[in-house]
């Protein structure tokens, strides 16, 4: 890949080339550092508060989708608009390095790392073996992509069953199988490679030792283009629903504080070797025994960064701005203080009794929660109608307290503040969580919701108040024959 010189300038105008919630987020941290923005829209997007909130804001027709793909079409747009750079924000093309590639070339700041990391965490193969050549634990298996299902046989027999297969351009659980015993491999092995080719174009599969009742953390990163790195803390992220995180608390309740401490020593280390720029997450499981081991990394700002922002007070996406424009981290390592405990819930908006189906369609009522240490990002409000081309996630309500217990009360509060009629969401799920006893005592790996859910109640109280209120209207009408 070719390299460019870093462009030193000050931002003034951004182009946002993202939709919902993370859009109004962009354009707040903008607003702040006093930078004007410039907002794309899909014709099913063109009643988004975001669409509102942007200085300017341009249509772009055709397919839902293609208007946040299309980045010839977004770079001209950003180049007519005399914008500096572009925020990818999450999903779309935010980790996309022909994308970061072509704004550069084009004079436009990319707002995120550089093209040849992208490119590098994006073959999760290749960033695997870099940061064990980097001294970052990683999982014992395979370093090349199975092509000889025999070899690969003698591979998994050498690591020990179970073993997991994983594409090396995936992500989200697709072109991922365990298998647990020899006479399933080249099942699981076709199957895994078939679903990774129709998802990513790529059928590469690779063989990794299955751990059995991980956790999900994950450590977040920041580094300027001068080579100073700093980590924000950990996250765990094990609450999560078919490969959809739910629940993201900072930092997590059960990580034990050597192991902690070992966890940001390697991900610093390890960022600063390669010459990492701007923020990153790098992904790894804990297993029972509290050993840690890379999986991937993450080179885009997350949807669950603010419960990092509410525990260090720093504003991630107004950094990632400052460092894209060459500013030096005005701070250290030891400035960075983390207070208390934060957790996002992401409101979904889906059906939890109907095996969470995606609800689309006219939110009727909306209040979100508010008083001492809430936070909400939201696409949804009143008379906003969703639409069916893109990810169910509405809102994201964070929390912050100084204790776990503080906060969990916190969030049990704040969740029952939370209405949202017209479509059913995942707040009733939600709301049972923080009542489990398991996750009031911090205990949760990635098994918690496929093993709690059967023994959720998930009616919707809300809605059976609304019914209610139906029939007693009807009732009264009916006896007053009008
Ligand atoms: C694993 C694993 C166990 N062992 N890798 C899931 C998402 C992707 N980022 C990595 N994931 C996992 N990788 C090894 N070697 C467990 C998960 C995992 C998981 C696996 C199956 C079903 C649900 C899961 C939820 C979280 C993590």
């Amino acid at each position: 890949m070719i390299k460019f010189k870093p462009i030193n300038r000050e931002i003034k105008k951004v182009l946002i080339a993202n939709r919902g919630e993370i859009a109004t987020r962009i354009i707040r941290a903008c607003k702040e550092l006093g930078i004007k923005t410039v907002a794309i829209y899909s014709e099913a997007d063109s009643k988004s508060i975001y669409v509102k909130k942007a200085d300017e804001a341009y249509l772009i027709p055709g397919d839902p989708i293609q208007a946040y793909l299309n980045y010839f079409r977004i770079v001209d747009l950003a180049k007519q608009t005399k914008c500096d750079a572009i925020h990818p924000g999450y999903g779309f093309l935010s980790e996309n390095p022909e994308f970061a590639e072509y704004c550069l070339k084009q004079g436009i700041i990319f707002i995120g790392p550089k093209p040849e990391h992208i490119a590098l965490f994006g073959d999760k193969m290749a960033a695997k073996k870099k940061m064990r050549e980097l001294g970052v634990p990683v999982l014992p298996g395979s370093d090349e992509p199975i092509t000889d299902i025999n070899k690969a046989k003698k591979i998994a027999d050498e690591i020990g069953y179970p073993v997991i297969l994983k594409a090396a351009f995936g992500g989200g659980g697709r072109g991922m199988r365990i298998v647990r015993k020899e006479s399933d491999f080249e099942d699981m092995f076709r199957s895994a490679y078939n679903e990774a080719k129709k998802f990513f174009g790529r059928g590469d599969v690779f063989i990794e030792k299955y751990v059995e009742n991980p956790r999900h953390i994950e450590v977040q990163i920041m580094a300027d283009k001068y080579g100073n790195v700093v980590h924000l803390g950990d996250r765990d992220c094990s609450i999560q629903r078919r490969h959809q995180k739910i629940v993201e608390i900072a930092r997590s309740p059960s990580l034990k504080e050597e192991v902690r401490k070992e966890l940001y020593r390697a991900s610093v280390k390890a960022m600063f070797k390669v010459g990492y720029e701007n923020v990153g997450t790098i992904e790894y499981l804990v297993d029972e025994n509290d050993n840690f081991y890379f999986i991937e990394m993450n080179t885009r700002l997350q949807v669950e960064h603010t419960v990092t922002e509410m525990i260090t007070g720093i504003d991630i996406v107004q950094m990632m701005i400052k460092i894209a424009e060459g500013r030096k981290l005005d701070f250290l390592q030891e400035d960075i203080t983390m207070r208390g405990y934060a957790i996002e819930f992401r409101v979904n908006a889906e059906d939890p009794s109907k095996n969470f189906a995606p609800s689309v369609g006219l939110i009727t009522s909306y209040h979100s929660p508010g008083g001492p240490g809430v936070r909400v990002d939201a696409a949804a409000y009143k008379d906003y109608v969703i639409p069916p081309y893109y990810d169910s996630m509405i809102a994201k309500l964070s929390v912050w307290a100084l204790t776990w217990e503080q906060v969990v009360n916190r969030a049990r509060r704040a969740l029952d503040e939370f209405i949202i009629r017209g479509v059913p969401t995942n707040l009733p799920l939600l709301r049972a969580i923080v009542r489990d006893k398991d996750f009031i005592e911090g205990k949760f790996t990635t098994k918690y919701i496929e093993e709690k859910l059967p023994t959720f109640n998930l009616e919707d109280k809300a809605r059976d108040l609304e019914d209610l209120v139906a029939a007693i209207a009807g009732a009264i009408a009916a006896y007053h024959r009008i």
